[in-house]
Protein backbone atom coordinates (compact mmCIF):
# COMPACT_ATOMS: atom_id res chain seq x y z
CA UNK A 1 0.00 0.00 0.00
CA UNK A 2 1.50 3.28 -0.74
CA UNK A 3 2.60 5.52 2.69
CA UNK A 4 -0.21 7.74 2.01
CA UNK A 5 -2.57 5.43 2.16
CA UNK A 6 -1.24 3.18 4.65
CA UNK A 7 -1.12 6.15 7.26
CA UNK A 8 -4.29 7.57 6.65
CA UNK A 9 -5.70 3.51 7.24
CA UNK A 10 -3.86 3.12 10.55
CA UNK A 11 -4.24 6.82 12.04
CA UNK A 12 -6.62 8.84 10.64
CA UNK A 13 -4.92 11.80 8.92
CA UNK A 14 -1.91 12.74 6.84
CA UNK A 15 0.54 15.76 7.14
CA UNK A 16 1.44 17.68 3.76
CA UNK A 17 4.28 19.88 3.98
CA UNK A 18 4.85 23.37 2.39
CA UNK A 19 1.41 23.31 0.13
CA UNK A 20 1.27 26.98 -0.40
CA UNK A 21 4.36 29.23 -0.31
CA UNK A 22 5.75 32.00 2.01
CA UNK A 23 4.33 34.09 -0.61
CA UNK A 24 1.32 32.75 -0.88
CA UNK A 25 0.41 32.74 2.63
CA UNK A 26 1.47 36.26 2.82
CA UNK A 27 -0.82 37.08 0.16
CA UNK A 28 -3.98 35.27 1.32
CA UNK A 29 -3.46 36.26 5.03
CA UNK A 30 -3.09 40.30 3.59
CA UNK A 31 -6.87 39.54 1.44
CA UNK A 32 -8.43 37.69 4.24
CA UNK A 33 -7.11 40.78 6.84
CA UNK A 34 -9.10 43.14 4.36
CA UNK A 35 -11.69 41.09 4.32
CA UNK A 36 -11.99 40.32 8.10
CA UNK A 37 -11.64 44.04 8.27
CA UNK A 38 -14.78 44.86 5.62
CA UNK A 39 -16.53 42.48 7.89
CA UNK A 40 -16.30 44.03 10.93
CA UNK A 41 -17.26 47.60 9.73
CA UNK A 42 -21.03 46.49 8.67
CA UNK A 43 -21.14 44.05 11.55
CA UNK A 44 -23.72 46.47 12.47
CA UNK A 45 -25.97 45.47 9.82
CA UNK A 46 -26.72 41.77 11.79
CA UNK A 47 -28.91 43.54 13.94
CA UNK A 48 -31.16 45.69 11.15
CA UNK A 49 -34.91 44.63 11.74
CA UNK A 50 -35.84 42.57 8.69
CA UNK A 51 -32.47 41.06 7.72
CA UNK A 52 -33.38 37.73 8.27
CA UNK A 53 -36.36 37.96 6.77
CA UNK A 54 -34.70 39.47 3.84
CA UNK A 55 -32.05 36.48 3.96
CA UNK A 56 -35.13 33.99 3.99
CA UNK A 57 -36.45 35.14 1.16
CA UNK A 58 -33.63 35.71 -0.80
CA UNK A 59 -32.70 31.92 -0.33
CA UNK A 60 -36.22 30.69 -1.05
CA UNK A 61 -36.35 33.14 -4.30
CA UNK A 62 -32.44 31.50 -5.16
CA UNK A 63 -34.01 27.75 -4.21
CA UNK A 64 -36.70 28.18 -6.85
CA UNK A 65 -33.92 28.86 -9.95
CA UNK A 66 -31.85 26.24 -9.01
CA UNK A 67 -34.99 24.21 -9.15
CA UNK A 68 -35.82 25.55 -12.71
CA UNK A 69 -31.66 25.62 -13.56
CA UNK A 70 -31.60 22.26 -12.59
CA UNK A 71 -32.54 20.21 -15.92
CA UNK A 72 -30.03 22.47 -17.82
CA UNK A 73 -27.30 21.94 -15.33
CA UNK A 74 -24.25 19.82 -17.15
CA UNK A 75 -25.16 21.88 -21.00
CA UNK A 76 -25.33 25.54 -19.06
CA UNK A 77 -21.58 25.43 -18.30
CA UNK A 78 -21.00 26.19 -21.97
CA UNK A 79 -23.41 29.15 -22.11
CA UNK A 80 -22.67 32.51 -22.18
CA UNK A 81 -25.50 33.66 -19.03
CA UNK A 82 -23.11 31.08 -16.56
CA UNK A 83 -20.75 33.63 -16.07
CA UNK A 84 -23.24 35.80 -15.20
CA UNK A 85 -25.14 33.66 -12.68
CA UNK A 86 -21.87 32.39 -11.52
CA UNK A 87 -21.75 36.61 -10.29
CA UNK A 88 -24.58 36.65 -8.86
CA UNK A 89 -23.84 33.35 -6.76
CA UNK A 90 -20.71 35.17 -5.33
CA UNK A 91 -22.90 38.11 -4.69
CA UNK A 92 -25.55 35.83 -2.99
CA UNK A 93 -23.41 34.49 -0.98
CA UNK A 94 -21.22 37.81 0.02
CA UNK A 95 -24.54 39.01 0.98
CA UNK A 96 -25.54 35.87 2.96
CA UNK A 97 -22.74 35.46 5.06
CA UNK A 98 -22.53 39.11 5.83
CA UNK A 99 -25.66 38.83 7.22
CA UNK A 100 -25.29 35.59 9.23
CA UNK A 101 -21.83 37.01 10.10
CA UNK A 102 -21.03 34.15 12.90
CA UNK A 103 -18.22 34.94 15.62
CA UNK A 104 -18.14 38.43 15.01
CA UNK A 105 -15.95 38.93 12.31
CA UNK A 106 -13.77 35.76 13.58
CA UNK A 107 -14.16 33.47 10.62
CA UNK A 108 -15.30 33.39 7.45
CA UNK A 109 -17.41 31.11 5.67
CA UNK A 110 -17.89 29.73 2.30
CA UNK A 111 -14.97 32.47 1.40
CA UNK A 112 -14.14 29.95 -1.93
CA UNK A 113 -17.35 31.22 -3.23
CA UNK A 114 -16.33 34.57 -3.45
CA UNK A 115 -12.95 35.12 -3.03
CA UNK A 116 -9.99 33.61 -5.63
CA UNK A 117 -7.28 33.73 -3.39
CA UNK A 118 -9.08 31.37 -0.93
CA UNK A 119 -10.27 29.14 -3.99
CA UNK A 120 -6.23 29.04 -5.02
CA UNK A 121 -4.76 27.99 -1.68
CA UNK A 122 -7.81 25.54 -1.32
CA UNK A 123 -7.02 23.80 -4.49
CA UNK A 124 -3.35 23.98 -3.80
CA UNK A 125 -2.28 21.10 -6.43
CA UNK A 126 -0.60 19.29 -3.66
CA UNK A 127 -3.65 19.13 -1.68
CA UNK A 128 -5.63 17.81 -4.67
CA UNK A 129 -3.20 14.81 -5.29
CA UNK A 130 -3.75 13.92 -2.08
CA UNK A 131 -7.01 14.14 -2.32
CA UNK A 132 -6.99 11.96 -5.35
CA UNK A 133 -5.27 9.45 -4.28
CA UNK A 134 -7.45 8.95 -1.30
CA UNK A 135 -10.20 9.36 -2.92
CA UNK A 136 -9.37 7.62 -5.80
CA UNK A 137 -10.91 10.42 -8.32
CA UNK A 138 -10.92 13.88 -8.49
CA UNK A 139 -11.95 15.51 -5.41
CA UNK A 140 -14.40 18.88 -5.38
CA UNK A 141 -14.49 21.74 -2.58
CA UNK A 142 -18.07 22.49 -0.97
CA UNK A 143 -17.19 24.27 2.43
CA UNK A 144 -14.13 26.35 3.61
CA UNK A 145 -13.88 28.39 6.75
CA UNK A 146 -10.93 30.86 7.58
CA UNK A 147 -10.04 31.49 11.06
CA UNK A 148 -8.90 35.29 11.78
CA UNK A 149 -7.91 33.90 15.32
CA UNK A 150 -8.37 30.02 15.41
CA UNK A 151 -8.42 27.81 18.39
CA UNK A 152 -10.92 26.62 20.45
CA UNK A 153 -12.80 24.37 18.21
CA UNK A 154 -14.65 22.02 20.58
CA UNK A 155 -13.44 18.11 20.31
CA UNK A 156 -15.51 17.19 16.91
CA UNK A 157 -16.16 14.62 14.20
CA UNK A 158 -17.05 15.80 10.41
CA UNK A 159 -19.39 13.34 9.95
CA UNK A 160 -23.21 14.09 10.20
CA UNK A 161 -24.18 10.71 9.75
CA UNK A 162 -26.84 10.37 7.43
CA UNK A 163 -25.66 9.65 4.19
CA UNK A 164 -23.44 7.02 2.97
CA UNK A 165 -22.12 10.05 0.51
CA UNK A 166 -20.11 11.22 3.39
CA UNK A 167 -18.29 8.28 3.76
CA UNK A 168 -15.02 9.71 2.00
CA UNK A 169 -15.55 13.25 2.76
CA UNK A 170 -12.63 15.14 3.78
CA UNK A 171 -11.53 18.07 5.93
CA UNK A 172 -8.34 19.81 6.20
CA UNK A 173 -6.71 22.88 7.78
CA UNK A 174 -3.97 24.58 5.74
CA UNK A 175 -1.65 26.57 8.47
CA UNK A 176 -1.50 30.24 7.78
CA UNK A 177 0.77 30.75 10.55
CA UNK A 178 2.84 28.59 12.75
CA UNK A 179 1.00 26.27 15.26
CA UNK A 180 2.31 25.65 18.61
CA UNK A 181 0.98 25.17 22.20
CA UNK A 182 0.48 28.46 23.29
CA UNK A 183 -1.86 29.73 19.85
CA UNK A 184 -4.75 26.52 20.07
CA UNK A 185 -3.10 24.32 17.87
CA UNK A 186 -5.38 21.39 16.23
CA UNK A 187 -4.94 18.27 17.54
CA UNK A 188 -6.29 15.11 16.57
CA UNK A 189 -7.13 11.58 18.59
CA UNK A 190 -5.21 8.94 15.80
CA UNK A 191 -6.78 5.94 14.89
CA UNK A 192 -10.37 7.11 16.11
CA UNK A 193 -11.62 6.89 12.81
CA UNK A 194 -11.63 3.07 13.41
CA UNK A 195 -13.43 2.89 16.90
CA UNK A 196 -16.83 2.49 16.85
CA UNK A 197 -19.66 4.98 16.97
CA UNK A 198 -20.67 4.76 20.23
CA UNK A 199 -16.84 5.18 21.41
CA UNK A 200 -16.34 8.13 19.33
CA UNK A 201 -19.21 9.85 20.55
CA UNK A 202 -17.81 9.35 23.90
CA UNK A 203 -14.85 11.21 23.41
CA UNK A 204 -16.19 14.08 21.73
CA UNK A 205 -18.74 14.37 24.65
CA UNK A 206 -15.95 14.69 26.96
CA UNK A 207 -14.33 18.25 28.12
CA UNK A 208 -11.55 19.34 25.34
CA UNK A 209 -8.73 18.11 24.85
CA UNK A 210 -9.76 14.54 25.64
CA UNK A 211 -7.61 11.64 26.23
CA UNK A 212 -5.38 10.26 23.57
CA UNK A 213 -5.11 13.96 21.70
CA UNK A 214 -1.80 15.05 19.67
CA UNK A 215 -1.34 18.45 19.32
CA UNK A 216 -0.59 19.16 15.78
CA UNK A 217 2.40 21.89 15.68
CA UNK A 218 1.53 22.84 11.80
CA UNK A 219 4.17 25.12 10.33
CA UNK A 220 2.60 28.15 7.98
CA UNK A 221 2.03 27.02 4.69
CA UNK A 222 1.96 23.21 5.63
CA UNK A 223 -1.87 21.53 5.61
CA UNK A 224 -2.93 18.25 7.26
CA UNK A 225 -6.03 16.42 6.06
CA UNK A 226 -8.02 14.34 8.27
CA UNK A 227 -10.59 11.86 7.94
CA UNK A 228 -14.36 12.74 8.96
CA UNK A 229 -14.64 10.32 11.65
CA UNK A 230 -11.81 11.11 13.21
CA UNK A 231 -12.08 12.81 16.45
CA UNK A 232 -10.22 16.43 16.64
CA UNK A 233 -10.68 19.57 17.72
CA UNK A 234 -7.94 22.61 18.78
CA UNK A 235 -6.88 23.46 21.90
CA UNK A 236 -7.28 26.57 23.89
CA UNK A 237 -5.29 29.70 22.25
CA UNK A 238 -3.20 30.08 25.77
CA UNK A 239 -1.70 33.37 24.76
CA UNK A 240 -4.76 35.40 23.89
CA UNK A 241 -2.55 37.86 22.58
CA UNK A 242 -2.02 35.66 19.57
CA UNK A 243 -3.62 34.15 16.80
CA UNK A 244 -3.72 31.06 15.34
CA UNK A 245 -4.69 32.03 11.13
CA UNK A 246 -5.82 28.97 9.03
CA UNK A 247 -8.15 27.73 6.42
CA UNK A 248 -10.16 24.87 6.98
CA UNK A 249 -11.33 23.20 3.80
CA UNK A 250 -13.83 19.98 3.35
CA UNK A 251 -13.96 18.08 0.10
CA UNK A 252 -15.68 15.49 -1.29
CA UNK A 253 -15.07 13.19 -4.41
CA UNK A 254 -16.44 14.94 -7.57
CA UNK A 255 -18.70 11.48 -8.48
CA UNK A 256 -20.59 12.20 -4.80
CA UNK A 257 -21.52 16.07 -5.07
CA UNK A 258 -24.90 15.81 -6.80
CA UNK A 259 -26.29 13.79 -3.75
CA UNK A 260 -23.97 15.59 -0.81
CA UNK A 261 -25.07 19.11 -2.11
CA UNK A 262 -29.07 17.67 -1.47
CA UNK A 263 -27.88 16.83 2.39
CA UNK A 264 -29.36 18.67 5.17
CA UNK A 265 -26.77 18.70 7.87
CA UNK A 266 -28.29 18.13 11.25
CA UNK A 267 -27.61 21.49 12.58
CA UNK A 268 -24.30 22.24 14.71
CA UNK A 269 -23.40 25.66 14.96
CA UNK A 270 -20.77 24.77 13.01
CA UNK A 271 -22.57 23.30 10.40
CA UNK A 272 -25.15 25.91 10.05
CA UNK A 273 -23.94 27.34 6.97
CA UNK A 274 -22.86 24.29 5.35
CA UNK A 275 -26.75 25.06 4.49
CA UNK A 276 -25.75 27.76 1.69
CA UNK A 277 -23.49 24.88 -0.17
CA UNK A 278 -27.13 22.74 -0.16
CA UNK A 279 -29.41 25.69 -1.03
CA UNK A 280 -27.56 25.63 -4.56
CA UNK A 281 -26.38 22.10 -5.85
CA UNK A 282 -26.59 23.57 -9.02
CA UNK A 283 -24.15 26.66 -9.42
CA UNK A 284 -22.12 25.24 -6.25
CA UNK A 285 -21.27 22.31 -8.87
CA UNK A 286 -20.43 24.91 -11.53
CA UNK A 287 -18.28 27.14 -9.36
CA UNK A 288 -16.79 24.00 -8.32
CA UNK A 289 -15.75 22.89 -11.46
CA UNK A 290 -13.98 26.36 -12.37
O1 LIG B 1 -9.16 24.79 12.72
C1 LIG B 1 -9.93 24.45 13.61
O2 LIG B 1 -9.89 24.93 14.74
C2 LIG B 1 -11.00 23.42 13.40
C3 LIG B 1 -11.21 23.00 12.00
C4 LIG B 1 -12.13 21.84 12.00
O3 LIG B 1 -12.20 21.14 12.98
C5 LIG B 1 -12.95 21.46 10.85
O4 LIG B 1 -12.93 22.16 9.82
O5 LIG B 1 -13.67 20.45 10.97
Amino acid sequence: MPPLLASWDRDGYVELPAVLTAAEVAALNERLAERFARAARRAHLTSLPGLRELRRAAIGGFKLRDRLLAPWAERARDRPWTAALIRLERARAELVSAVLREDGADRMVMGYLTDERVRAAAGSPRVLEALTELFGERPVLFFTTSFRTGGQSETHVDSFGEDPCDASFVGASIALEDFDIANGPLFVVPGSHRLDARERERLTSLPTPPPGAVPLLTRSGDAVLWHRDLVHGSFPRLDRARSRRSLACHYAPRSALPRRARLRPLGTAWYRLDRLAAESPTLTRLLAER
